[in-house]
């Protein structure tokens, strides 16, 4: 059974070049890409993303963050897709909980910059690709 996530290169992932890298591994996995759009993301746009995180101690610089460059926005679909991304991406920390191997574990050395976005859940990436792709 085929399912869809949304995945973001966030803006430290483009302004550093990875795009390629991201697309590379999300291809070679087997995933498939179904919309792909490099984009600037308005405030209102981030804090719905965001919502969950409403409230925390780092949502402020989160927005921040997520808002100051381009984003690469993709909706990728495959057998499981919201997992296999995430284990492609690896946990939130790239050091202290993504492994070598996973794009944050490779790439990555704050838990801001953490380069990427994968859905969570499949009501996660339901919400999410409502709101990125209305399209799709
Ligand atoms: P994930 O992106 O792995 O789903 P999350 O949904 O818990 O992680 O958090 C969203 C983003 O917020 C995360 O990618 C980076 C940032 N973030 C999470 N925890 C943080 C923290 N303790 N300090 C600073 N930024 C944090
Ligand atoms: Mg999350």
């Amino acid at each position: 059974m085929s399912e869809r996530t949304l995945v973001l290169v966030k803006p430290d992932g483009v302004e550093r070049g990875l795009v390629g890298e991201v697309i590379g591994r999300i291809e070679r996995k087997g995933l498939k890409l179904v919309a792909l759009e490099l984009r600037e993301v308005g405030e209102e746009l981030a804090k719905q993303h965001y919502a969950e995180h409403d409230g925390k101690p780092f949502f402020g610089s989160l927005l921040e963050f997520i808002t100051s460059g381009k984003v690469l926005a993709a909706v990728v679909e495959g057998p499981r897709a919201i997992s296999a991304f995430r284990q492609l991406a690896g946990g939130t920390d790239p050091v202290d909980k993504a492994a070598p191997g996973s794009i944050r574990g490779d790439f990555g050395l704050e838990v801001q910059f953490n380069l990427v976005h994968g859905s969570d859940s499949p009501e996660s990436a339901e919400r999410e690709i409502k709101l990125w792709f209305p399209e799709v």
